[in-house]
């Protein structure tokens, strides 16, 4: 994989020698080996041993750096894609799922549960999407009753990553009576709690582990609450605002491969006397298909490096982060889809690189914040800077 834009001024030599690493983790037979449960746990298993997971976390509960890095997470995310989305989505989950307990949890729940994501000995899963709450995720329903000596969760939850196989999930549910974004919390919730189910399991056209759970007087302790009582939809959010510019760079690593299969695809296939790669038209695709990616990279990259920057300062990188997503998955799908035009029949064919490629990205214009939440977000924020310079506090 190019590796040329690390030297682009938003990186240290520290992210560098993270890419090498990443580019020659070897996934291979894991991905034949199985079901796709198995796949995903061995994947887990092994990105634990090779030191990966532990730029999930921070350096005081097993991580590789002292706080959890955009960069860092970007930059694995990007390397992984460009080989295999299972591998990029194992490791991205660790991440999301534990997000919340590095950002909000208390010294012993990090202590619990970071050590053992960073070595890949537990699985982490973000439960937050429900049947009538996915894009409207101020719209959840799902309820944590206070009782004596705990909580009691009640709801469903859905499109849960690594539903079935995680160790915990991180659940968001509703404890106050305030409507909308208040009221809401998250919780820790032990996989083997009792009144936690799976009912149902769910097939993606790029499978990965993900089901429908249901918590039916799911009884957990005081100490599951992550956070403060009330604060759930904002640390929901501020896990997001992290892992939504790594969804950007997975997009970037899945089209970097697309242009790579391209290039390599049109300097072989001869076509009326010529190779595609000698037509000008081919040339003026790959050229769009390159333009496309650098432009991506140079989003998440600044999204990511924003938020290493200024989160010290508990400046919010919300907007940098939606248009990361926004632009490097919608334009990661343009160039996968010019690759299969570009590789004609076998790009359709199952089993073809550029054929998996087209099934993996689509799901990135979806999960974490469709792109009409992420254009959302980038329109607001757009209207309340123009109200903000006309009169500013
Ligand atoms: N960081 C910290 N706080 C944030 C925040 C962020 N990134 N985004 C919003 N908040 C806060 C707001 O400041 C506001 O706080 P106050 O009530 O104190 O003013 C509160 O949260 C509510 O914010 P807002 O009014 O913007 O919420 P909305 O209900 O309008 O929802 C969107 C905003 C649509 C952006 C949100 O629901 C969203 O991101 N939806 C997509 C969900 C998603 O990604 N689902 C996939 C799950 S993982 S696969």
């Amino acid at each position: 994989m190019d590796l040329t834009h690390l030297d682009w001024p938003f990186f240290d030599p520290v992210h560098r020698t993270l890419a090498e690493r990443a580019v020659r983790f070897d996934c291979g037979a894991l991905l034949r080996e199985g079901d796709i449960d198995r796949r995903c746990r061995s994947l887990v298993r092994t990105l634990g041993e090779s030191g990966l997971l532990r730029y999930c976390v921070p350096e005081a509960h097993g991580g590789a750096l002292l706080a959890l890095d955009s960069r860092a997470l970007c930059v694995v995310r990007e390397a992984l894609a460009y080989r295999d989305g299972l591998a990029d989505f194992a490791f991205a989950m660790q991440g999301l799922g534990s997000g919340a307990i590095t950002l909000a949890g208390t010294d012993s729940q990090r202590a619990s549960w970071l050590p053992r994501i960073a070595c890949g000995e537990a699985i982490a899963a973000f439960a937050l999407s429900e049947p009538e709450a996915g894009s409207d995720a101020a719209a959840l329903s799902t309820s944590a009753l206070r009782d004596r000596d705990g909580w009691v969760l009640n709801g469903c939850k859905t499109w849960i990553s690594n539903g079935g196989i995680a160790d915990f999930y991180c659940v968001f549910a509703r404890t106050g009576t305030d409507a909308g974004s208040r009221g809401i919390s998250a919780f820790l919730v032990p996989a083997d709690a009792p009144g936690l189910a799976i009912a149902e399991r769910i097939e993606l056209i790029a499978p990965h582990p993900i089901a429908r759970m249901e918590l039916r007087g799911c009884r957990v302790s005081t100490d599951a609450l992550l956070g403060t009582e009330g604060d759930g939809f904002k640390l929901a959010m501020q896990t997001l605002d992290i892992f939504r510019a790594s969804v950007g760079a997975a997009a970037l690593g899945f089209a970097r491969r697309a242009l790579d299969e391209s290039i390599a695809h049109a300097r072989t296939r001869r076509m009326f006397g010529a190779t595609l790669a000698d037509r000008e038209l081919t040339q003026a695709t790959l050229g769009d298909m390159a333009s496309a990616i650098d432009a991506a990279a140079l989003l998440v990259y600044r999204a990511a490096w924003m938020r290493d920057a200024r989160d010290a300062r508990g400046v919010r990188t919300t907007r940098e982060a939606a248009m990361a997503k926004l632009t490097a998955t919608e334009s990661g799908q343009r160039v996968i889809d010019a690759a299969v035009q570009l590789h004609g029949g076998l790009g359709v064919t199952k089993g073809s690189t550029v054929e998996r490629l087209y099934r993996e990205i689509r799901a990135l214009r979806i999960y974490e914040g469709a792109s009409e939440i992420q254009r959302l977000i980038i329109g607001r924020d757009v209207l309340q800077r123009a109200a903000q310079a006309e009169s500013p506090p």
